[in-house]
């Protein structure tokens, strides 16, 4: 098991976790840095960097330099369309769009990074994406057909068939800036049927989103438009404060 997939496994035995999503397109360098040490300081627990398509190497190499030298979890690169890889982080989600209607988005582009990923040595951590509706400009871009947010039976299918096929993870998405987050009955729903670890994330603005996400079986919550909107501010720190307070701190 690598270092991230194991430090995720460990921490996930005490509770529940966080994650912060950083753009480097839009907080690079040292800004990212000083948002994600203050997350950090709150109780987040990994720094994922993406959200932009087309994020350069070099963008993404410079964030990933600057924000592991500011925190001491882990940083993991989160590609959306062509991964922008550097070895600066410390593992990439190695991830398969499952509910796409291209090839590329499945498996294509995975088996185009597959070898660099090998030679430069970034631990790939797999993982079921699965795109809920509204499902957002990923969803367009990804060529998805969104779950619709009613059909709990069609995201139990997805997650279970990630399960099937050996990955590590399982991340429903509504979509970075969806209204609302995936509904609380699709995540007790999946979390009945699944048994490696649930990732839900789009459209958490707040404490109450958080805690009922979590009280229906998420285990690790993904933010990112709320520290880009207002930085780590009320919206932010109730959201970890429900975090926090799941495992029992
Ligand atoms: C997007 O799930 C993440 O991939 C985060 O979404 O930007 O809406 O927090 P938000």
């Amino acid at each position: 098991m690598g270092r991230v997939l194991q430090y995720l496994t460990e921490r996930l035995r005490r509770g529940p976790l966080h994650m912060t999503l950083i753009d480097p397109d839009k907080r690079g360098g040292q800004m990212a840095a000083k948002v994600a040490s203050a997350a950090v300081a709150l109780g987040s627990d990994a720094i994922m960097l993406g959200g932009s398509t087309g994020i350069s190497q070099e963008k993404m190499g410079e964030t990933a330099r600057a924000v592991k030298s500011a925190v001491s979890v882990p940083t993991i690169i989160f590609p959306e369309g062509p991964a922008s890889i550097t070895a600066a982080a410390d593992a990439i989600y190695f991830m398969s769009l499952l509910n796409s209607r291209s090839v590329d988005h499945v498996i294509r582009m995975q088996a185009h990074s597959a070898l660099e990923i090998q030679r430069i040595g970034l631990e790939p951590v797999s993982l079921g994406y699965i795109i809920v509706a509204p499902g957002m400009r990923v969803g367009e871009v990804g060529q998805a057909d969104p779950v619709p947010r009613e059909n709990v039976a069609l995201a139990q299918s997805y997650a279970l068939a990630a399960e099937f096929l050996g990955m590590q993870l399982v991340y429903l998405e509504a979509g970075s800036g969806a209204p609302a987050p995936v509904p609380v009955e699709m995540v007790r729903g999946v979390r009945r049927v699944l048994r490696i670890p649930l990732i839900v994330g789009g459209g958490i603005r707040s404490g109450p989103e958080a805690k009922a996400l979590l009280a229906a079986g998420a285990q690790i919550l993904v933010t990112g438009t709320v520290t880009e909107q207002e930085g780590i501010g009320p919206a932010f720190e109730g959201i970890l404060s429900e975090v926090r307070h799941a495992r029992g701190e």
